[in-house]
């Protein structure tokens, strides 16, 4: 898959995207990334990019014609363009999937107080990552494309990491432990050493199962054959 990211700030995206997972999938071509900088199409010489709001208000925007053009200069017949904002709608592992299926995308980041609305027409999706309001979208941007990579074939070295975990069957995933079997006094469940394969799925069910329904009752269970809408 190929993403290019509309940024001022690209090393805010490129650094921490050059480790673990993603570094190593960057390394083997299963994730292509690029950057296109709104600066770079700045009518005047000083790379102005953002102006002071129509109306009044605190804090400046975006200019819609720098944006427009950095957008532009990456995107290709079927690119997917994603707009990032706090207002979008929340991003979720049913959009990661979605969106991993995707050749191209170019996910724009709005800073200072947001870009210029006519843009908006430009973007196929506007897209959140939660509730709170972060100085710019890159930070967002760095958190959809590392779920969205993990999800690319070959990315993830055993077989079914990427099916059997948090969100993908809409619970929580049970705990997991690794040695010593007893750690400063706690001991690990000792149905996880007892190699009996199906008494360990049934006890990661129910842990899975409490642990949801304790801090995330607001993920509902889904039916066990067909799986959550969407998905
Ligand atoms: Cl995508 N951008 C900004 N600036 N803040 C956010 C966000 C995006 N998602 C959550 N908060």
């Amino acid at each position: 898959m190929r993403v290019d990211v509309v940024t001022l700030f690209p090393d805010m995206i490129d650094a921490p995207l050059s480790e673990s997972i993603v570094g190593r999938a960057r390394n083997e071509g299963l994730l292509e990334l690029g950057f296109s900088n709104p600066r770079d199409f700045a009518a005047d010489r000083h790379g102005t990019v953002d102006d002071r709001p129509y109306g009044g208000g605190t804090g400046m925007v975006m200019m819609a014609e720098p944006v427009y053009r950095a957008i532009g200069k990456v995107k290709r017949k079927g690119t997917y363009v994603v707009l990032l904002t706090p207002k979008g709608v929340r991003f979720d592992q049913g959009l990661a999937v979605k969106l991993s299926a995707k050749k191209h995308l170019v996910l724009v980041c709005g800073h200072y107080e947001g870009i210029d609305e006519r843009v908006s027409s430009s973007a196929d999706l506007e897209l959140s990552i939660g509730d709170y309001v972060l100085t710019g979208g890159e930070p967002a941007a760095v958190a959809v494309i590392d779920a969205v990579t993990r999800l690319l074939p070959g990315v993830l070295r055993k077989k079914d990491a990427a099916v059997n975990e948090t969100f993908t069957d809409g619970l929580l995933e049970a705990p997991h432990y690794t040695r010593p079997g007893v750690w400063r006094g706690k001991k690990v469940p000792g149905v996880l050493l007892s190699g009996d394969h199906a008494r360990i799925a049934a006890w990661r069910r129910r842990s899975a199962e409490s642990l949801t329904g304790k801090r995330r009752p607001d993920l509902k269970k889904p039916p066990r054959a067909a799986g959550r809408k969407g998905f």
